[in-house]
């Protein structure tokens, strides 16, 4: 590209659009750098109307930036020898729902639509994370139960099935695509729980003939920055305002239990079509999850930027192989895997230093993740009486961190929604026993009985940690 002169803005390419089969509810990078690339895929080799309307819950700056480009956008492989860029065309909308509420129920209500997609994060489900029941008292579900046009994506499932119940079209299939435990039947409870609060009949409906895979996501995609925007200008020579940055890896196991059979080919993408997807989904969880949490918080408070530098110190490198010694008893292999070789490729993907994975941004949202990333596995092996040393100084530095204050004193800008009264428990604690103890007591996150078994573990975990900062702490409990 000739220095001065403005690329050529991407568009869309001009080739026929399909049909709208989907619809995916929270837009963000992870589902266009995934679901979007498996459904072109799927497309590619299997034909079909299965182009996606998305839908951003919040911000318009996706819709923004998507629409001068016709919705196309490249996803963008970081391997460790270098960049490539694939131009992915399988949006045909994007709506911002604040903004326009109706045009997404309309959307989600039409006979074309077969099924809808989610990543709207952990806490967009508006659930207790320790008991993955609906949180009722939640403003979003207050809201959406007295007012026909929703604000919450379980609103928004609820209300729109309710459209198609009325004008006697079959219902959608519910895909979610989070990180969640047994993620399907998670959606469905919260489905039911909120549709028997506003109509016993739907509730049936919706028990009788909508159908909610499971699945197991995976493929680590930090979120773009100005800096790759650039450099993607300069691999394509053209500019690309919203591109994805993802890792080479990617693997999709789904439950093949989709309403009338009807989806798109996705295992000729590559995705597992599997009858019962748990154990996938807990081996992900729990070594891949967990440990990035661990990584997360451990790393943060010792001053490392990402993932990859995390794991290239080498004290840190054996803390993560360590934490896998801690998990790996508790994880049932899914058929022809084995663990051991799961977690070797897993340290090669954390090592690939072309992905720039901030452990702030993996941080995030820790009370709404703890529970399916550590502390099922620390059940488990408070049960079989196995000692957990790595797993308890994680859930210490978690503890460390949601305190706001690093260990030079300075700032930590968490992002949680319980993090100004996780703040305020920590600030009214005086040493790091009393940290423990405040936080073990926040039962969103900590069933009392488990919370119970935690103490004194945690508190030991959390003495080493105040008295030696993370580094030293994260050493001595691997050594
Ligand atoms: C990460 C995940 O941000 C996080 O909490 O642990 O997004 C992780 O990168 C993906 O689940 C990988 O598939």
């Amino acid at each position: 590209m000739e220095a001065g002169l403005p690329a050529e803005r991407l568009t869309h390419s001009g080739a026929p659009r399909p049909g709208t089969g989907i619809v995916h509810l929270g837009l963000g990078a992870f589902f266009r750098a995934f679901g979007c690339v498996y459904i072109a895929d799927a497309m590619a080799s299997g034909g079909g109307d299965w182009g996606i309307v998305g839908v951003s819950l919040r911000s318009p700056d996706t819709r923004n930036a998507l629409s001068p480009q016709g919705w196309a956008y490249n996803s963008v492989t970081l391997g460790p020898d270098g960049e490539k860029a694939r131009v992915i065309e399988v949006l045909n909308d994007v709506l911002v729902a604040p903004k326009n509420p109706e045009a997404v129920l309309s959307a989600m209500a039409d006979p074309g639509v077969k099924i809808v997609t989610l990543t709207v994060t952990e806490k967009g489900y508006c659930h207790n994370p320790a008991t993955g029941r609906l949180n009722a008292d939640h403003p979003d579900i207050r809201h959406d139960l007295e007012d026909a046009l929703p604000v919450s994506a379980v609103g928004y499932l609820v209300r729109a099935l309710q459209r198609r119940r009325d004008a006697g079209l079959a219902p959608f299939t519910v895909l979610t695509c989070d990180n969640l435990p047994e993620n399907g039947k998670l959606v469905r409870g919260l489905v039911l729980d909120f549709a028997r609060l506003l109509d016993p009949s739907l509730a049936s409906w919706i028990e009788a003939e909508t159908r909610f895979p499971s699945t197991m996501v995976d493929r680590i995609t930090p979120a773009t920055t100005d800096a790759d925007i650039a450099r993607v200008e300069e691999l394509t020579g053209r500019h690309d305002a919203a591109p994805v940055m993802h890792e080479p890896f990617a693997q999709w196991a789904v439950e093949d239990d989709f309403v009338g059979g009807e989806r798109p080919d996705l295992a000729a993408a590559g995705a597992e079509m599997v009858s019962d997807v748990t154990a996938h989904e807990h081996m992900k969880l729990r070594m891949l999850n967990g440990t990035h949490s661990s990584l997360a918080y451990t790393g943060y408070l010792a001053g490392h930027e990402t993932i990859a530098a995390t794991v290239a110190d080498p004290v840190y490198a054996d803390f993560v192989r360590q934490l896998w010694s801690e998990i790996i008893p508790t994880v049932e292999a899914p058929s022809g895997v084995s663990l051991d070789a799961y977690a070797d490729a897993l340290f090669d993907r954390y090592a690939n230093p072309a992905v720039r994975h901030r452990t702030w941004q993996i941080a995030m949202d820790g009370s709404q993740k703890l529970p399916q990333r550590l502390l099922g596995t620390l059940r488990e092996n408070l049960d079989a009486g196995r000692a957990s040393p790595a797993l308890y100084l994680a859930v210490a530095a978690w503890m460390r961190y949601v305190g706001g204050i690093d260990e030079a004193g300075g700032a930590i800008e968490v992002k949680d929604p319980l993090a100004a009264h996780l703040r305020e428990l920590s600030d009214a604690a005086d040493t790091p026993a009393d940290t423990v103890a405040a936080l073990l007591a926040v039962d969103d996150i900590f069933p009392p009985e488990l919370a119970a078994r935690l103490q004194q573990p945690v508190t030991q975990a959390a003495e080493l940690l105040w008295a030696k900062g993370a580094r030293k702490a994260v050493q001595e409990t691997t050594a």
